[in-house]
């Protein structure tokens, strides 16, 4: 399908950072490979004079995901950490991009770009109706911000080819991605984006 962005349309870029690449914390296998790929998305929306939005996962030291504190996860994207950073290669736009925060407090997680974050209300101050959204992880993060996006009224576009899993179990992402389509999302790749 071909999709002809507009001024109503926003990038999404989901938790590309260190610790979820390979040799990191919580590694997304491959999840470096699709750097390339993201960032002609971004090059694309930031030429077109449309906003990039960064999720970060940004988490205190003693964060309850973390094992220790009976979590599941190992500790991951601790504020401030070199692991919290973004890869390196990933490109930030000098202007019109925003880095959204999530799961920064000790008691609470976030899956969602938009739970306990600004990402809403910065989306409908400029008018945005659809969001496209790729990054890491396809079975957590980008399930479930795609999922919000949807839920708050947004159209939700899912980068297919800018999105890896982590698939703790064998299958997560594929399911992930059904339920992301199931529930309205559009699966779209670069080349129908102009
Ligand atoms: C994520 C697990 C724990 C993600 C964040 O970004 O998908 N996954 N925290
Ligand atoms: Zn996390």
């Amino acid at each position: 399908m071909r999709i002809k962005l507009t001024d109503k349309d926003a990038l999404i870029v989901v938790d590309m950072q260190r610790d979820f690449m390979p040799g990191g914390a919580l590694p997304v296998p491959e999840g470096d490979k699709i750097v390339p790929r993201l960032n002609q998305y971004i090059r694309l929306f930031f030429e077109r004079g449309l906003p990039v939005f960064f999720t970060r996962d940004w988490h205190p030291p003693d964060h309850i995901s973390f094992k220790d504190q009976g979590g599941v996860w190992p500790p991951h994207c601790v504020q401030d950490t070199e692991g919290a950073k973004f890869h390196p290669d990933l490109y930030i736009p000098p202007d019109n991009r925003f880095i959204i925060s999530k799961g920064t407090s000790r008691d609470f997680d976030a899956y969602s770009g938009f739970q306990g974050t600004m990402l809403d209300q910065l989306l409908k101050e400029r008018g945005i109706k659809r969001v496209f959204v790729g990054g890491v992880a396809t079975d957590y993060c980008v399930k479930n911000t795609v999922l919000g996006a949807i839920n708050l009224g947004y159209e939700a576009f899912l980068l297919l080819d800018g999105i890896k899993g982590v698939d703790v179990k064998q299958g997560d992402s594929e399911r992930a991605i059904e339920d992301m389509l199931g529930a309205g999302a559009v699966g779209v790749e670069y080349e129908e984006v102009k």
